[in-house]
């Protein structure tokens, strides 16, 4: 099946009870049982939900997977990923990405003994210093929040394969439609599916996408043990979001590009962090590793400090200035404040989170429109 078949069909079929098309919100925390233990493959809503497994059965499609998991948030997903590991392993993971997941490996996990590394995933020997026998885990992100670095999904793979490491990719900015981190190495994918997949800005939820059997009954069990599993409701809203998920990236990347071009030629732009430009330094890369180049772009304002960025971020019309992406509405960031401010400034200089980079998620509004808004505001 494609992809735009995929969205639409793979795991759903009409209701069995009814005949309805669309899977039921199956708005129920318990199931009846005929004697202790004799029921219909439910239990209790935190354990299992048919609405959540229609969801994680399609999404686990999406990602070419055989199993998926649904989360409370992103981060839950994120969360339940690190529960693999054991105090004194270790976690290698890109110095460009999401601020939470940095708050989570180092503000959370440090303290239970999970020391994590933050580096350019890009150089190899970087990671391979990195890497010792207590590295468990490397945390990709690709295109990394806010920057956009596109890292070699299949070059890190083989590397850490050699060492029994298992490989993450945070799969959030590209979407399965995009990208299928699982094809090329990779053990587990996670997604924010808040953004792109969800689509319109009325959900928070996570998931993990994986093939390895021991591992999904492991992450089942900490999914069941943890508790951070999302309700019928918001499985249901995903559901419908997804089906157009194809539909939206196109859009998305069209945009993105008119978009990030517009940029690249503005007096008062320094530079433009998009993959689909050909002087962005993996551009080779990721023409290689992605079907498109999406609608996440950042630039820095040429000149302008903290303030005059701020004036600038919060003149958007069309633009909301926001947290989160991947909605069909157009937002604006500003990292260094906001989705990035848990990463100490020292470290967010040294990055290039800097205090004049602004963040757009570019929806899917007629591009025209957007240029203006974008016009207007520069001038
Ligand atoms: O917000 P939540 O659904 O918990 O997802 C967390 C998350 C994970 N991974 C990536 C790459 C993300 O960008 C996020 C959330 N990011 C934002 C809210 C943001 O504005 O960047």
């Amino acid at each position: 099946m494609k992809f735009g078949t995929k969205v639409i069909h793979a795991g759903l079929e009409p209701d069995e009870s009814t005949g309805a098309i669309m899977t039921p919100i199956y708005q129920t925390s318990t199931y009846a049982q005929r004697v202790p233990g004799e029921h219909k493959g439910y239990e209790y809503s935190r354990t299992q939900n048919p609405t959540r497994h229609a969801l994680e059965k399609n999404l686990a499609s999406l990602e070419n997977a055989k199993h998926g998991l649904c989360y409370s948030s992103g981060m839950a997903a994120i969360d339940s990923i690190v529960h693999l590991l054991e105090p004194g392993d270790e976690i290698v993971s890109t110095n460009d990405l999401y601020g939470g997941s940095f708050r989570l490996f180092r503000g959370v996990y440090e303290k239970f003994g999970i020391k994590s590394h933050f580096i350019n995933l890009s150089d190899i020997d970087a990671l391979q210093q990195s890497i010792n026998e207590k590295t468990k885990l490397i945390w990709i992100e690709t295109p990394t929040n806010p920057l956009l670095h596109v890292f070699d999904i299949q070059k890190i793979c083989e590397i850490a394969h050699q060492k029994n490491i298992l490989v993450c990719v945070d799969n959030t900015f590209a979407t399965p439609y995009l990208q299928t981190p699982l094809d090329l190495g990779a053990d587990l994918v996670v997604h924010s599916l808040t953004k792109f997949i969800g689509g319109h800005s009325d959900v928070v939820m996570g998931a993990i996408m994986l093939n390895d059997d021991s591992l999904q009954e492991k992450l089942a069990f900490y999914q069941n043990s943890c508790g951070a599993t999302p309700g019928p409701q918001d499985c249901f809203l995903v559901l419908r979001g997804i089906k157009t998920l194809h539909l939206r990236v196109q859009r998305h990347s069209e945009n993105g590009k008119t978009i990030a071009e517009y940029l690249a030629n503005h007096p008062k732009v320094e530079n433009v962090f998009w993959p689909g430009l050909t002087d962005h330094k993996n551009h080779e890369l990721a023409k290689k590793q992605m079907k498109d180049f999406g609608g996440m772009l950042s630039f820095r304002v040429k000149g302008a400090d903290l303030q005059a960025t701020f004036d600038l971020v919060s003149k958007f019309k069309l633009f909301t200035l926001a947290e989160s992406l991947g909605g069909v509405e157009s937002l604006a960031g500003h990292p260094a404040t906001m989705t990035h401010a848990s990463i100490p400034k020292e470290m967010r200089d040294a990055y290039g989170i800097s205090d004049n980079l602004i963040r757009l998620s570019v929806g899917i509004e007629d591009v025209e429109d957007l240029v203006e808004d974008i016009a207007n505001t520069l001038s």
